[in-house]
């Protein structure tokens, strides 16, 4: 077989990842940019779902593109300095994708991250691994890290525990755990207790990992700048009695601190299986407490409890300082790398100035919020559809008869035949061909002062009228002085000859429910003097909804005087009519649809042609 690589990583280490890992690639290079590495880790991608394609990642604050591949030969020959495999391939494709990766003779370590990888391939790995020499790092483990030089995947954290955890730079001390959480926890123990981590690496916690605690120990014993070794181990397997052994027969000279986690099953009356599928003791001497002792008869430095790890690190530390073997480096303060956008708003560190400001409904949490109504209490009180306009358009819980005013306002409107110029629009538009949303809008279009669109027109017009204090006839006169059309008032086929249902359906309700109906019985005494001169001047359903709401947004009680005139100056109330006739345009688009009538052309016979008579020159 051929001889494993004692050093897996460097400062000039490049890596292909393996899987869309988009964050954890991010993670690698954040760390290779806080460490002073000269050019990213992360040499390209593979990923067999998507064509070849470049994607974006931050380098310091400039923004680079890395290559992804679809096949892995690809990246292999493109990048023929890569040594290093990082593998995220789910477990049902790492083994495939491990073996693969195997035929390339460039590659000499390979960290699998799955979990759950059946026990029978993870050996045949092995097995391959140990005949080409490669080293192999997990499955099931979040990786391994080398400060200053390379770091798997996502261990280590976010940028600002690497950064508290000073990874960016190396220090003395290397450690092997099998838990990638419980890593974390030693790049912070030794951190704060040593110069700093000169290597970690997690194993994994897998029956047979891919490579074992005494592969890394025997590795950090060869490498000159390691002068301790933590080992934290667990219940189960009897990895650490090899390094006692190593101890014992000098092949293993540096200081080793080392603890067992899993003392606790003595506790428990039964066999214990912990989180890791190898942390369970099928003998005796494969409990934590027997391997602690081992471990300390070997002569290694063990605590009485993991509570006790920091102290024991210190003090094995310190000896190491005193003697001479370790002489802390001068602290360097690592590069600032720029902080994403979203964490740092997260973290409250930084606030811009939104561009939208919104007031009336909230979806990003679990429950939409209508202001400030969850959606299931809307549906709960059933406010129905005029207590949901309430809400979005005035920002109130409304009274019960005003959401009962607001939805017969919107049944009234729904619709009024085809010949009214929006749905004759929205009609001629659907057999032009369009879609029902190119129709509807060329029949909203047509709402304005003549049709449909008088509501907030009439609303101002009378309300002025009435809060000058002027009389019905005066009002009239003015306005006929004036040369304008009172808003709100005639109709083309609607007159007291012929009245219109709409407005008196309305009038019974707002008649019957309104806490005051002042502004409505001036619009009713202006209607006298106008019917008087023509019979079609009547208040219209525009107008009618217009005064009728001015009465509404007055005494409700949910208004001051100013909200409640706001509302009318904004144009709320044209927007009952558009809501309401909505409807109508829509069935008149389906209709056409419905009826696959064809492209509409005005009849010549309809049209007077009336051009000017030719002259000549
Ligand atoms: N005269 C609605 O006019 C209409 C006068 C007036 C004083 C007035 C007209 C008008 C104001 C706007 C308005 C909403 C254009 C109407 C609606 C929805 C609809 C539609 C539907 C639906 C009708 C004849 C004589 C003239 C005029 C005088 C007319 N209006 N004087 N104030 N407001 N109203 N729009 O019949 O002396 O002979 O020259 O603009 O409220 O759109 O169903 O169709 O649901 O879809 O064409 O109900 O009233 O009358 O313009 O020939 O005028 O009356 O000055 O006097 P007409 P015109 P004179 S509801």
């Amino acid at each position: 077989p051929i001889a494993k690589a004692t050093s897996l990583f460097g400062k000039h280490t490049k890596s292909i990842v393996w899987g869309m890992q988009t964050r954890a690639v991010q993670g690698m290079l954040d760390f290779d940019y806080v460490c002073s590495r000269e050019q990213p880790s992360v040499a390209a991608m593979v990923y067999p779902f998507t064509g070849d394609h470049k994607q974006k990642y931050y380098w310091g604050h400039k923004e680079i593109l890395l290559p992804v591949y679809k096949n892995m030969s690809d990246a292999m020959k493109k990048h023929p300095d890569v040594d290093v495999l990082i593998n995220f391939a789910s477990l049902r494709s790492a083994f495939d994708s491990t073996m693969e990766t195997m035929q390339y003779p460039q590659i000499q370590t390979i960290a699998i991250i799955a979990e759950g990888i059946p026990e029978a391939h993870t050996r045949k790995i092995i097995k391959a691994a140990d005949k080409k020499g490669v080293n192999i790092i997990g499955p099931a483990t979040v990786g391994g890290i080398k400060p200053g030089c390379f770091k798997i995947g996502n261990t280590g954290g976010m940028l600002d525990n690497i950064l508290a955890s000073k990874l960016y730079r190396p220090g003395s001390v290397a450690y092997v755990s099998r838990s990638g959480g419980m890593s974390n926890e030693l790049n912070n123990i030794i951190s704060r207790t040593t110069d700093g981590v000169f290597e970690g690496v997690a194993i994994g916690g897998d029956r047979y990992p891919g490579s074992v605690f005494t592969d890394h120990v025997l590795r950090y014993q060869d490498t000159p700048g390691v002068k301790m070794i933590v080992v934290l181990g667990e219940i189960g397997g009897t990895e650490e009695y090899k390094i006692c052994q190593g101890i014992k027969q000098g092949r293993i000279t540096k200081p080793v601190v080392s603890w067992c986690i899993g003392t606790c099953a003595t506790m428990f009356s039964s066999e214990v299986q912990f989180g890791h599928a190898g942390a369970c003791a099928n003998q005796a001497s494969e409990t934590a407490s027997a391997k602690n002792k081992a471990l300390k008869e070997a002569g290694a430095f063990v605590p009485k409890s993991f509570d006790e790890l920091g102290e024991i690190i210190t003090s094995v530390y310190d000896d190491l300082v005193a003697k001479g073997v370790i002489v802390p480096a001068e602290e360097m303060p690592p590069p600032t790398v720029p902080m994403d956008y979203s964490w740092a708003r997260e973290l409250g560190l930084i606030r811009k100035p939104a561009s939208f400001m919104t007031s009336i409904c909230d979806e990003r949490g679990q429950e939409l919020i209508y202001a400030g109504m969850p959606i299931t209490e809307v549906f709960k009180s059933e406010i129905g559809l005029g207590g949901t306009l309430g809400l979005l358009w005035f920002q109130r819980r409304l009274p019960r008869y005003a959401c009962q005013f607001i939805e017969m306002c919107l049944m009234v409107t729904a619709d009024h035949g085809p010949a009214v110029s929006g749905a004759h629009n929205t009609i001629v538009c659907a057999r032009a061909g369009k879609d029902l949303i190119s129709s509807l809008t060329s029949g909203l279009l047509t709402i304005g002062d003549r049709f449909g669109g008088a509501l907030d027109a009439a609303a101002k017009q009378f309300s002025n009228a009435f809060d000058s204090g002027m009389l019905p006839m005066e009002f009239v006169n003015k306005m006929k002085k004036d040369g304008k059309l009172i808003m709100g008032i005639g109709h083309r086929v609607k007159s007291i000859n012929n009245p219109d249902m709409r407005v008196q359906i309305l009038k019974d309700f707002v008649k019957q429910h309104f806490p005051s109906t002042q502004m409505l019985d001036y619009a009713l005494d202006v209607e006298k003097i106008t019917t008087s001169k023509k019979p079609n001047l009547i208040l219209n359903v525009d107008g009618f909804i217009g005064v009728a709401f001015v009465d509404l947004l007055r005494t409700c009680g949910g208004f001051t005087r100013d909200e409640a005139d706001e509302f009318v100056e904004i144009g709320a109330l044209n927007g009952i009519f558009v809501l309401g006739r909505s409807m109508g345009f829509i069935g008149h688009y389906l209709d056409q649809k419905r009826l696959k009538q064809g492209l509409y052309r005005h009849p010549w016979d309809d049209i007077s042609y009336v051009l000017p008579e030719h002259m000549s020159m």
